[in-house]
C-alpha cells in the first residue's frame, strides 16, 4: 500500500524543487503534485475528475523527462529554453504541440496558485470558517479565470463536497492544529517561491496564456 499522505512530505518535495541557482527541478515539482493527488484521493470520489486531470498532466511531463530528450527537461528553465528554441510549443492556438511541456506545466502552475491561496486561508482561518468558502474564493481568484463555464460549474459542485476544517487538519497528518498551522507557515513560503520563479520565467517568455 502507498504510504499515507503527510503535509511534511509535500513540504520536503517543494523544498527539493529549487536548485542553488533557483532553477525549478521538474522531478520534484511532479513529486509534489503526486503527493497532492494522494491527498485529494483521501478526500473522496467527487474529486476524482480533478485528480485524473492532474495525474494525466504529471504523466505527460514524466514522459518528457524520461524520454529521449529528457536531459532538456531537468528544470523548468531548461524545458522552456529547449521547447521554444525548437518550436515545440503552440503559442497562440492549438496546433501540432497540444501536449508541450510548457503548456502542460502552465496548468499545474496555475493550480499551484490556487493551492497557495487556499492553504494560506486555511492557515489563518478560525474555527467556524468554512473550507468550501476558502476553496471557492481561492478558485475564483486563480484558476477560475482560465476555466470555461462548464468546468467552473463542475468545480462548484465538487466544492460542496469538501470536508470541514477539522477533517482537513486531520488528513494533513501532521499533528494537532497548532502543529499543522506551523507547518503550513513553513511550507507556504517555499511554495510561493517556486510559484513566483515559474511565473516570472513564463512572463518573461510570454507564455502565460498558452492555449
Ligand atoms: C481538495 C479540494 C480540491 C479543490 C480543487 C480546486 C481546483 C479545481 C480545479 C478543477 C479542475 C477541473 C478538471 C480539469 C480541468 C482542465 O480543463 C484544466 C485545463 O487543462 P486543459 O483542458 O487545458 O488541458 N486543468 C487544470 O486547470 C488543472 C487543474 C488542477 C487542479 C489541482 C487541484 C489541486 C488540489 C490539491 C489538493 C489539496
Amino acid at each position: 500500500m502507498a504510504e499515507a499522505f503527510s503535509l511534511q512530505k509535500v513540504l520536503e518535495t517543494f523544498r527539493s524543487c529549487l536548485s542553488e541557482e533557483k532553477e525549478v527541478y521538474i522531478k520534484y515539482y511532479l513529486a509534489g503534485w503526486q503527493e497532492l493527488v494522494s491527498f485529494m484521493n483521501t478526500l473522496g470520489n467527487v474529486f476524482s475528475f480533478i485528480s485524473k486531470d492532474v495525474v494525466s498532466k504529471v504523466q505527460i511531463l514524466e514522459n518528457l523527462l524520461t524520454g529521449e530528450n529528457g536531459s532538456h527537461y531537468v528544470t523548468v528553465q531548461s524545458m522552456v529554453k529547449y521547447e521554444l528554441e525548437n518550436n515545440l510549443v503552440d503559442i497562440t492556438k492549438r496546433g501540432n504541440h497540444i501536449e508541450s511541456g510548457c503548456r502542460t506545466l502552465l496548468r499545474l502552475h496555475r493550480a499551484l496558485r490556487w493551492l497557495e491561496l487556499f492553504l494560506d486561508s486555511l492557515r489563518t482561518s478560525k474555527e467556524d470558517d468554512k473550507t468550501s468558502v476558502m476553496c471557492c474564493d481561492a478558485y475564483n481568484e486563480s484558476l477560475a479565470q482560465h476555466h470555461p463555464w462548464l468546468i467552473r460549474k463542475a468545480v462548484g459542485v465538487a466544492f460542496c463536497a469538501i470536508p470541514g476544517r477539522d477533517t482537513f487538519f486531520q488528513v494533513m497528518n501532521a499533528g494537532d492544529e497548532t502543529q499543522v498551522v506551523a507547518l503550513l507557515g513553513e511550507s507556504l513560503p517555499l511554495i510561493s517561491e517556486v510559484y513566483q520563479i515559474t511565473e516570472d520565467l513564463y512572463a518573461k517568455n510570454n507564455l502565460l496564456e498558452l492555449p
